[in-house]
């Protein structure tokens, strides 16, 4: 068992008993000898503690992100993964830590390793060609071999547009006019009463938030006022929040009411969001009620609680679980300009230019995707990196 140890201040005066904890490097975090001290957690008694050792004149408090940026300089992981870290702190969402997790754990890493070798081999075989003059390449097995990095890049991306919003979660915003039956939905997919229901318009005011977790994705789910052009006063103000948020969304669910059907006063308000679902609440009231995906619209009835699944369906089909994917901008960025350089190898090759040229290409690409890991990227990234870390990690 690890006893307190006592922290006493130049005079000899005791500042606080504390647990501390030495990790010697390499083993440790940084890779270098670290001491852990956990003290009671009053600010007071840290900037105490932090005092007594500032007053040494042998330490400084740490950068943004400072732990991590050495553990990365000195080898203990790759900058994908150190990224991770932040990714995982930051996260919001379950989906979003299992995406960092893996991330962390290396597997995009390995993955970009892959292809590096993969480019590195192509490389050689080109270059040999052209040093050697025994030994021309291939022009045919050259584009099967770079066309084969490309389309292991395109796997990579193939959730580029979804990833980021599993990573954060789905902003989901259920709108429509007044009455057509918002707040029943969002009480109906919630599967309890949260959101006051009320034959009179204009009951919903305020934007209600809620966070649910379908088919393994986190969606952030927002009841809205109805929206109308000739409210005024609190109703007119909750109207301006609607647009606010419908305008921030990846998904809109636009409610109407199915006896009313779409009518013009519809039109400025749909394809809002990113994506958007059109529910034809109170289909039971129909004639002849039937419920679920018919064309681009879903059936349903809030009230009665029919057509709901079928709706819930729809909306995972559009984020689907998949694979992890690659969710942070700079990793699909590098990718996607690595991509550009390979395909510009293969115009090159077709154009029947000589090996220097598409040398050039490959190595470019093979540069870019290094990136990604850390090597060869300039101080000014690594510390816009880790600037978006907070102080102690
Ligand atoms: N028959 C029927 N009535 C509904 C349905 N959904 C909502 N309503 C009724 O329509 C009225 C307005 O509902 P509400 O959810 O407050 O609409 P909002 O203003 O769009 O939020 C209430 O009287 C609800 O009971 C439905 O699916 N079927
Ligand atoms: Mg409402």
């Amino acid at each position: 068992m690890q006893k307190p140890a006592t922290i006493l201040d130049p005079a000899g005066e005791i500042v606080e008993k504390a647990l501390v904890v030495f990790h010697p490097g390499p083993g440790s975090y940084t890779g270098e000898d670290v001491a852990e001290i956990s003290c009671h957690g009053n600010p007071l008694l840290v900037d105490a503690v932090m005092g007594v050792i500032g007053a040494t004149g042998l330490a400084r408090t740490a950068d943004r992100g400072e732990f991590t940026k050495r553990a990365y300089l000195s080898g203990k992981m790759d900058l994908a993964q150190a990224e991770a870290v932040g990714a995982l702190i930051n996260a919001e969402s379950t989906c979003g830590i299992g995406m960092a997790r893996s991330l962390l754990a290396g597997d995009l890493s390995r993955r970009i390793t892959g292809l590096g070798d993969e480019l590195l081999g192509i490389i050689s075989g080109v270059e040999a060609s052209f040093l050697t003059d025994d030994e021309a390449y291939d022009a045919a097995s050259l584009s099967r071999e770079v066309g084969a990095v490309i389309r292991e890049i395109d796997s990579l991306l193939a959730h580029g547009d979804s990833a980021p919003k599993r990573y954060s979660g789905v902003v989901t915003t259920i709108a429509g006019l007044p009455n057509a039956g918002k707040s029943s939905l969002f009480n109906a997919i919630l599967g309890y009463p949260r959101a006051i229901v009320h034959q009179e318009s204009g009951t919903t005011r305020d934007i209600i938030r809620e966070h649910l977790v379908f088919s393994g994705v986190d969606f952030l789910f927002h009841d809205t006022a109805g929206i109308r052009e000739t409210a005024s006063g609190p109703e007119q103000a909750g109207i301006q929040k609607t647009m606010d948020i419908l305008r921030q969304s990846h998904l809109v669910l636009y409610v109407v009411d199915a006896c009313r059907g779409l009518t013009r006063e519809d039109e400025p308000w749909l394809n809002l969001g990113d994506k958007t679902i059109v529910v034809m609440n109170k289909a039971d009231l129909l004639p002849r009620p039937s419920y679920g995906l018919q064309g681009e619209k879903v059936w349903a009835s809030a009230k009665y609680r029919t057509g709901i699944d079928e709706l819930m369906d729809a909306v995972a089909d559009l984020f689907p679980l998949g694979q992890p994917g690659v969710f942070l901008g700079r990793h699909t960025f590098l990718l996607s300009r690595a991509r550009e350089h390979l395909a510009h190898c293969l115009d090159a090759l077709d154009d029947g230019m000589t090996p220097d040229v598409l040398v050039l290409d490959l190595r470019t690409a093979l540069e870019t995707l290094r990136e990604i890991s850390g090597d060869s990227v300039g101080r000014d990234v690594l510390d816009r990196i880790f600037s978006d870390f907070c102080i102690g990690k």
